[in-house]
């Protein structure tokens, strides 16, 4: 097992990290910009080194920096968390090279998946099921428009460096084909440096469901069930749960399965989710592997009851897995609650939080690195807490996340909890009928609104 894991990240999920790093008796190194002194992640591990200025990109995302603080340390492994350098297949290179082990796939398996294109390939041969579409790079406008009255109207281009949206442009006929056409491939030049573009048939309204799976180094690959992320807002996850309200034993089998033959595909170690879209008819296809842990992972822990941080660095130690997949039995949700004003279009809002209380009691949990008196800084992601809940069924879950909202108290900056407590008295949230466009149509009240 590890001795010492440099965690290269911030915020909640570096904090998150060296809770179990604790539990498993393996020491932790901070890294920290100079706009983070103050929080816990840097208050909590063994060591922790000051690797910059506020800007991400001379601390966070600066390889050498934080190479320099692994060799200064002695730590023999990086913990990556999400976001920042975790899907850098150039500096899980750089680790493996330095002798110290990268806790996720090889960079080999983060190019793979990290090129959308070739990650479809991949998941053709391995015969998951996929979106109709190009094969491979589209090469002009003639033949894509040629493409498209094969494919059917609407269709979708989409950046093969992308990931999130950017460089996504959906086209409904003919007379608009070769202006969205210019303008995806701008912004994936702008975004990427790579203007590469395919085409896929246009799934309206459609459901992300992912599944979680693991998979240790001796090419043994299990699934953790889903988690329905469905609720979003221009591509910001705000809600996730599992199970997905729309799954059903049939599906999940499939999909299971799938996810598995993914994983299998690329002999993938390490934790992973595989992300589908899943249209009305239940048909499903495989959207995107991400090779991180995610941020929503925390649902999954709470149906399964197992830390997947610690399975995590346990497959990146060599040790193989029992084996089983995992069948949910009780209900999870997550609300993100980020530091953004849900009634001025979510604009960031950082600043000193004055008062903060957490929500308790049975079944509630808070994953956060801040604190009353603690100043959100205006850098970085928005997001300070998690709010996880469990019951036993998805009815129970959503009550308890209305207690736990009302005891949650953040003074001094405005946050998401209004959003959450309006979103968990919607209608069709608690019937289970809801999809990717949700939000586009759900409106907010403000209470201090003039008539
Ligand atoms: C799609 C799609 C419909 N049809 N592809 C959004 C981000 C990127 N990961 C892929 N995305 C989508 N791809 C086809 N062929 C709709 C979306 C999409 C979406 C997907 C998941 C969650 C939220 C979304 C919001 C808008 C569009």
């Amino acid at each position: 097992m590890f001795k010492k894991i440099l965690i290269a990240n911030r915020g909640e999920i570096a904090l998150r990290v060296i809770r179990t790093c604790k539990e498993m008796g393996i020491k932790t190194v901070a890294v920290y910009s100079s706009a983070d002194a103050d929080s816990l992640h840097v208050r909590f591990a063994d060591e922790a080194v000051k690797i910059g200025p506020p800007s991400s990109l001379e601390s966070y995302l600066s390889i050498p920096k934080i190479m320099a603080a692994v060799e200064i340390t002695n730590a023999d492994a990086i913990h990556p968390g999400y976001g920042f350098l975790s899907e850098n297949a150039d500096f899980a290179e750089v680790t493996e090279e330095y002798g110290v082990k990268f806790i996720g796939p090889s960079a080999k398996m983060i190019r793979q998946m990290g090129d959308k294109i070739t990650a479809k390939e991949t998941m053709i041969k391995a015969k998951v099921p996929v979106i109709p579409g190009s094969d491979g790079l589209l090469k002009d406008v003639k033949s894509g428009i040629a493409l498209a009255k094969e494919i059917g109207y609407p269709v979708i281009l989409k950046a093969t460096a992308g990931g999130g949206g950017k460089g996504m442009r959906v086209v409904w006929s003919d007379d608009e084909f070769e202006e969205q056409w210019d303008s995806a491939r701008q912004e994936a030049k702008a975004s990427f440096t790579n203007d590469g573009i395919y085409m896929e048939k246009f799934i309206e309204e459609p459901r992300h469901i992912e599944f979680q799976i693991i998979g240790d180094q001796f090419g043994k690959v299990v699934h953790l069930s889903e988690r329905d992320c469905s609720i979003q807002r221009r591509h910001q996850k705000l809600v996730e749960e599992c199970p997905s309200p729309f799954m059903t034993k049939k599906l999940r089998k499939e999909m299971g399965e799938a996810a598995i033959k993914a994983g299998e595909a690329i002999n993938y170690e390490g934790v992973g989710t595989v992300e589908f879209l899943v249209d009305k008819h239940k048909n499903f296809y495989f959207m995107e592997m991400n090779t991180r842990i995610q941020v929503e992972h925390p649902v999954t822990e709470e149906v399964i009851d197992h830390d997947l941080i610690k399975e995590q660095i346990k497959v990146a130690a060599g040790e193989p897995l029992s084996g089983k997949n995992y069948i949910p039995t009780l209900h999870a949700i997550e609300c993100r609650i980020n530091a953004e004003d849900p009634f001025n279009d979510f604009r960031p809002n950082p600043g000193n939080i004055s008062s903060f209380h957490s929500p308790k009691g049975h079944g509630v949990r808070v994953d956060t690195h801040v604190y009353a008196g603690y100043t959100v800084p205006p850098y970085y992601d928005s997001m300070i807490a998690k709010l996880i809940c469990k019951a036993q069924t998805r009815e129970e879950c959503i009550l308890k996340m209305r207690r736990a909202l009302d005891e949650f108290i953040v003074e001094g900056i405005k946050t998401t909890i209004p959003f959450h407590k309006a979103l968990m008295r919607d209608e069709k949230f608690l019937a289970g009928k809801f999809d990717t466009s949700f939000l586009d149509t759900f409106e907010l009240k403000d209470p201090n609104a003039e008539a």
